[in-house]
C-alpha cells in the first residue's frame, strides 16, 4: 500500500493549521495590546483628571528664610509647654532665627522632653540678648498670652493653631500669619518644613513629635486632625520608632507632666494657664483658665481646697473677672472643673450644666467628664455664653 501521498497530505494540513493558529495568536496579541492601551487611557482620564489642571509649584514662590528678616526671635506663649518650645526651636531652625522661652520655668513634661532627647533649653524672652530684635510668635496670637520681653511693634510672623479672637494682637502692617485648625502648632511647623522643601533634622523631629503627643494627648484629644496623625506617622518612620515605643514614650511624658508633688498649689494652677479677653454685653471679661492634664488624679483630689484658695489668689493678682481650673485625667478621659467663687459657679452651671460633685462654702467642683480640651471643649461654649450674658453673683 502506498502511504506516501497520505502522509504528505497530513503534514501539509498540519502546516496550514499551525499557520492559521499563528495568525489567531497574533490577532489576539494585537487586540490585547489595543485594549490594554485603551484601558490605561481610560484609567488615566478617570483618576488623573485633576492632574491635567496641575502646574508645577513655581519654586520662586517658596517662602524661605530669606523672606523673613534675619535673626528673628521665636517664642511661644506665657506658659512654657512642649508645643511652645518645640514650635520656637523648629521655627528658629527653619527661618534662621533664635528660639526663646517664656519667663517662667518649663513645665515638668517639657523639661522631661528636653532632657530625654538631650536638647538645650532656650534663653528667656527677657534676655538682654534679645533687645532690638524682630519677633516671631508660635502657638499663640492672643495679646494676653505674649510673654514679657517681646516688642509687640516688632512682630513679623505668627505660626499658630488657635482661634483668632477680639483679644488677638492686631498690626499696623500686613505680615506672615499661618494659623491652621490642627492639633498642635508643631503640626503647622511640620507643614512649614514640607512647604519649604526642607529636611527636618532628627533632633527637630523628636521635638515636633513630642509636642504633637503633648497637645493631642497622643492623638486621643478631640482636637486631633488627620494632619497630626500623618505627621506622627512621618516622624515615627523617620526616627525608626514602633507604635509601642511611641506609646511608651507618651506615657512617660504624661507621668512627668503629672508629677506636681514638688510644685506649690499656686503654681500647679498656673502650669498650663491662659488668659482670654471675652466679649460680654456690659464690656469685656478677663478670664483665666488653668488646665492640668494628669495621669494621677488622686494627688489633685487631696489638694482640692488649697487649689481653690490659690485660684482666688491668682484671680486677685491678675485682676481676672473669672478664674477656672480644670484638671483632666488623660488615662480615663474624665475631667473636673474647679469653681472658686459664686460667679464662676453660676457661669459654669449655665455654660456646661454639669453636676456639682463637691462643695464647701463658695467653693465647688463640677464633674465635666467628656470635656477634655480647653480650646475645643471648654472655651467655645464659654465665649458663646458670655457674649449674651453679664456676670452676676
Ligand atoms: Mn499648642
Amino acid at each position: 500500500m502506498d502511504i506516501q501521498p497520505l502522509l504528505g497530505e497530513t503534514s501539509l494540513n498540519q502546516t496550514k493549521r499551525s499557520r492559521k493558529s499563528n495568525i489567531y495568536l497574533a490577532v489576539a496579541v494585537v487586540l490585547f495590546l489595543i485594549s490594554a492601551v485603551v484601558l490605561i487611557i481610560l484609567l488615566t482620564l478617570v483618576f488623573d483628571i485633576h492632574r491635567s489642571e496641575n502646574t508645577e509649584f513655581p519654586p520662586e514662590f517658596l517662602v524661605t528664610e530669606e523672606d523673613i528678616p534675619k535673626s528673628v526671635v521665636f517664642v511661644g506663649h506665657t506658659r512654657c509647654d512642649t508645643d511652645s518650645i518645640a514650635g520656637a526651636i523648629s521655627a528658629a531652625y527653619l527661618f534662621d532665627g533664635v528660639p526663646a522661652k517664656c519667663v517662667d520655668n518649663l513645665n515638668p513634661e517639657t523639661a522631661y522632653v528636653l532632657k530625654h532627647w538631650g536638647i538645650e533649653e532656650p534663653l528667656s524672652s527677657t534676655s538682654s540678648e534679645f533687645k532690638d530684635r524682630k519677633w516671631g510668635l508660635v502657638d499663640h496670637s492672643e495679646l494676653a498670652q505674649i510673654p514679657s520681653g517681646v516688642d509687640k511693634e516688632e512682630i513679623v510672623i505668627i505660626i499658630d493653631h488657635h482661634q483668632m479672637s477680639s483679644g488677638s494682637i492686631s498690626f499696623s502692617a500686613p505680615m506672615y500669619i499661618d494659623a491652621r485648625p490642627w492639633g498642635s502648632a508643631s503640626t503647622v511647623m511640620t507643614w512649614k518644613y514640607f512647604e519649604s522643601r526642607r529636611h527636618i533634622p532628627d533632633e527637630i523631629a523628636k521635638l515636633l513629635m513630642s509636642a504633637i503627643i503633648s497637645d493631642t494627648i497622643n492623638l486621643r484629644s478631640s482636637t486631633t486632625t488627620k494632619f497630626d496623625t500623618r505627621a506622627m506617622l512621618y516622624f515615627r518612620e523617620q526616627l525608626g520608632m514602633s507604635s509601642e515605643e511611641v506609646d511608651q514614650y507618651a506615657l512617660a511624658m504624661f507621668k512627668a507632666k503629672s508629677d506636681v508633688s514638688g510644685i506649690s498649689d499656686y503654681n500647679v494652677t498656673l502650669l498650663d494657664f491662659k488668659q482670654y479677653n471675652m466679649e460680654s454685653p456690659a464690656g469685656n471679661v478677663l478670664v483665666g483658665w488653668g488646665a492640668a492634664e494628669t495621669a494621677l488624679t488622686d494627688e489633685y483630689l487631696q489638694r482640692n481646697t488649697s487649689f481653690l484658695e490659690a485660684m482666688l489668689q491668682i484671680k486677685a493678682d491678675q485682676q481676672l473677672d473669672l478664674m477656672f481650673f480644670a484638671p483632666v485625667n488623660i488615662l480615663s478621659d474624665s475631667s473636673t472643673l474647679y469653681l472658686c467663687a459664686e460667679t464662676e459657679r453660676i457661669v459654669a452651671q449655665n455654660t456646661y450644666g454639669r453636676q456639682i460633685i463637691w462643695s464647701s462654702g463658695t467653693y465647688a467642683i463640677m464633674d465635666t467628664t467628656g470635656l477634655m480640651s480647653r480650646k475645643h471643649d471648654f472655651i467655645p461654649p464659654l465665649v458663646d455664653y458670655l457674649k449674651n450674658h453679664n456676670l452676676t453673683a
